[in-house]
């Protein structure tokens, strides 16, 4: 079969019939894999200094867990980042150990451990149907949960108030194959308050900490077609998104920035479609807002074992996708989930059955930079000027 049987007649139908999970992995990653591709990089400069010379912010999030126990990371850290957002230790479940308890010991370390290393610094997240504490299901209902959550956000947004660069307010709400019109996600959150709580949420951020730029958080935006069973269809669920943006622009809604995650699959890049992606951002940025690019890695649990031709898929992910979405001037920070393979959310979520560690950040295990480092820095090196 030959190399580039993508762009057989045969491989145009396989896409169009949507049989591609089906296909074997190799076969598609080959149909990706340019052993010819160029990932020169100019100079050392780091991704922090590469971004901002194009008016972009560059960061990862990290957990209090690693970056107050592994020195050679936290110093690795600051050289690469500006902004640090906290992975873990904002969430509910992390700071709510009771209805009447909140424990900030870890959320106030992170915020000095940024000011120390002069990084800007992101809350993660105020909303989100995940990552709730136990005492939730039994405690919160429809009597009591818009005192809970506006009293929530008030405590720890109002604690960090002029401090913190932007927060995810809202994360995730939307899943589309739960089947309500507005493609909202049934949540918690949704289950005690409706459709408004996304509002409410916004509302009393804004009034909390006036200052910092409140996100809406939101996966799967950047495929075309449907990639596995629990995944929406990425168009319908950029039309979705689009929807619930202009509903709340519409009623005054203090958001101001989309965040895409971007958690790419080294298997699925045949679906990054330019055209479209281009057109949402447009469209995003046209409702007067900005938009980051927040959760960024590339899975690479079924890539092939050899770590070079994985390295060269992982780096081929981000250069297409960064140059996509770097081109629309309305992108302000780009922030990958990690920055070092050492610590990624995806050995535990989606480790490779050979048993080999997986490579989806821009830093090895050993802080290294890999191809991936490379892609990225020549995308910053590439976008235009903000
Ligand atoms: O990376 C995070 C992982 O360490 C946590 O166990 C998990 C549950 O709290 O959340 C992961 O981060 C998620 C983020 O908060 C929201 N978008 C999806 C991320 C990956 O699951």
């Amino acid at each position: 079969m030959s190399k580039n049987w993508l762009l057989t007649r045969r491989g145009v139908l396989c896409l169009g019939l949507g049989t591609l999970a089906s296909i074997g992995t190799l076969a598609k990653s080959k149909a990706l894999n340019n052993p010819a591709r160029d990932f020169t990089v100019v100079g050392e400069a780091s991704l922090k200094e590469r971004a901002a010379a194009k008016g972009l912010i560059y960061g990862a999030p990290a957990k209090y867990r690693t970056l107050s126990s592994d020195a050679e990371f936290a110093a690795r850290f600051p050289q690469e980042c500006a902004i640090l957002a906290a992975e873990n230790d904002l969430k509910w479940r992390n700071i709510r150990p009771s209805p009447k308890r909140f424990n900030f010991t870890k959320g106030d370390w992170m915020l000095e451990f940024a000011r120390t290393h002069d990084l800007l610094f992101r809350g993660h997240t105020l909303v989100w149907y995940k990552a709730l504490p136990k005492w939730f299901k039994e405690k919160v209902n429809s009597q009591n949960a818009e005192r809970i959550l506006v009293d929530h956000i008030d405590k720890v947004v109002g604690r960090y108030a002029g401090q913190i660069h932007s927060w995810h307010v809202v994360n995730e709400a939307l899943h589309l194959r739960d089947g309500r019109s507005d493609g909202l996600r049934n949540s918690p959150w949704l289950d005690v308050l409706g459709p408004d709580y996304i509002e409410l949420a916004f509302r009393a951020a804004r009034e909390a900490d006036p200052k910092s730029l409140l996100v809406y958080n939101e996966n799967d935006l950047w495929f075309d077609g449907q990639l596995w069973s629990t995944t929406a269809n990425g168009e319908a669920k950029r039309v979705a998104v689009l929807k619930l943006l202009e509903r709340l622009k519409s009623r005054g809604t203090p958001i101001d920035v989309l965040g895409i995650q971007g958690h790419l699959r080294g298997t699925y890049m045949t679906h990054l479609n330019p055209k479209k992606l281009r057109a949402f951002l447009a469209d995003v940025a046209d409702l007067d807002l900005k938009i980051m690019v927040t959760e960024l890695d590339v899975r690479d649990h079924k890539l092939p074992k050899d770590i070079n031709v994985r390295d060269r898929l992982v780096a081929t992910a981000y250069e297409d996708f960064l140059s996509v979405v770097l081109d629309e001037p309305a992108v302000m920070a780009v922030f990958t989930w990690g920055l070092s393979d050492r610590d990624t959310w995806l050995s535990r979520f989606s480790p490779r059955k050979d048993g080999l560690a997986v490579r989806p950040l821009p830093l090895d295990d050993q802080l290294n930079r890999k191809l991936a480092w490379n892609a990225m820095a020549r995308a910053f090196d590439n976008a235009p000027m903000r």
